[in-house]
């Protein structure tokens, strides 16, 4: 019989959440960044192997909001917590993290869902650190998500505790976001590779126009930033900086979409979006309406 689920990653920032689907997929479809809260929705991928379909969502890191688009992102975190057969509780290696992910997630009842603690970036440490490890966590998975190391250990374990399913999506689907919604992190990937440290928070892509059936594709975007001194930087001496962002994200656009793209970059000012709920609703996060 075929097994088939939700495998939902979640963790603290920056854990490697989205380097893992990534690994487990195959592709590059969730942004991943040196930046913490990088991933801002729920990202879909799947995986079909022989008689195994796992349906991984990334999640944005856990934390304890300090304003609206936090809220947005522990509720999606949340609600895909919520969704999942098997939950995969993503650590760093090198914190020391005692807290169960109820605790993390300010859960006030138990998940309903298996949780299997995964050590990522196990590659940082050395082998006694690494025995060390585990033998006080004999029942986590230990990997690393960049090199791919374990991680075939720990699709086995998922998949045994996966239900009998038929599948639940064609073999060939990798992803039930669209196009358009991958573009807009790929741009706003980009511009976070190139700006310094206070700005990714600030930065919103939105896709104003993608005309698929031109070509080359014509997509028209704009980086929403929160204030005039923001928009400088990103537009950077004579438009330098906002060029070469264009320049690199059109390289992963058109790498993405397997043909040639015209890419065409605004940079535009949206005060304080992040408090903002309409702005939100726009951007695709949504605010809960009870707060958890
Ligand atoms: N050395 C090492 N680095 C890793 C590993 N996995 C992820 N990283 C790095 O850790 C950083 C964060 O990775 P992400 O995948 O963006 O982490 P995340 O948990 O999705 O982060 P948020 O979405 O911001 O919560 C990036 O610089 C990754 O390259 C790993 O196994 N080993
Ligand atoms: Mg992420």
């Amino acid at each position: 019989m075929p097994r088939a689920g939700i495998v939902t990653v979640a963790g603290a920032p920056n854990v490697g959440k989205s380097t893992l689907l990534n690994r487990i997929v195959g592709e590059k479809l969730s942004i991943v960044s040196p930046k913490p809260q990088s991933t801002r929705d729920r990202i879909v991928g799947i995986r079909t192997h022989a008689d195994v379909q796992m349906i991984l969502l990334d999640t944005p890191g856990l934390l304890d909001p300090e304003y609206p688009l936090h809220e947005a992102m522990r509720a999606t975190a949340l609600a895909a917590l919520r969704e999942a057969d098997v939950v995969l509780h993503l650590v760093d290696a090198r914190h020391n993290e005692a807290a169960s992910l109820e605790n993390i997630a300010g859960l006030r009842q138990p998940l309903g869902a298996p949780v299997v603690l995964t050590i990522n970036k196990s590659d940082l440490l050395s082998a006694s650190e690494r025995d060390r490890l585990r033998r006080t966590r004999p029942d986590a998975a230990f990997i690393s998500a960049l090199s791919g190391a374990g991680v075939d250990e720990l699709l086995d374990r998922i998949s045994a505790m996966l239900p009998t399913s038929p599948f639940l999506y064609p073999e060939d689907e990798i992803s039930t976001q669209s196009v358009r919604f991958f573009v807009g992190e790929l741009i706003r990937e980009t511009a976070l590779e190139q700006l310094a440290d206070e700005l990714p928070y600030s930065l919103a892509c939105e896709i104003e126009e993608f005309r698929e059936t031109e070509s080359p594709v014509y997509i028209r975007a704009v980086l929403h930033v929160e204030r005039e001194s923001q928009k400088r930087i990103v537009i950077g001496a004579g438009g330098a900086r906002v060029r070469d962002i264009g320049r690199e994200a059109r390289r992963k656009v058109e790498a993405f979409v397997g043909a040639p793209v015209y890419l065409d970059l605004w940079v535009k000012v949206l005060r304080n979006w992040r408090r903002n709920e309409s702005a939100l609703n726009r951007f695709g996060y949504h605010v809960p309406e009870e707060r958890s």
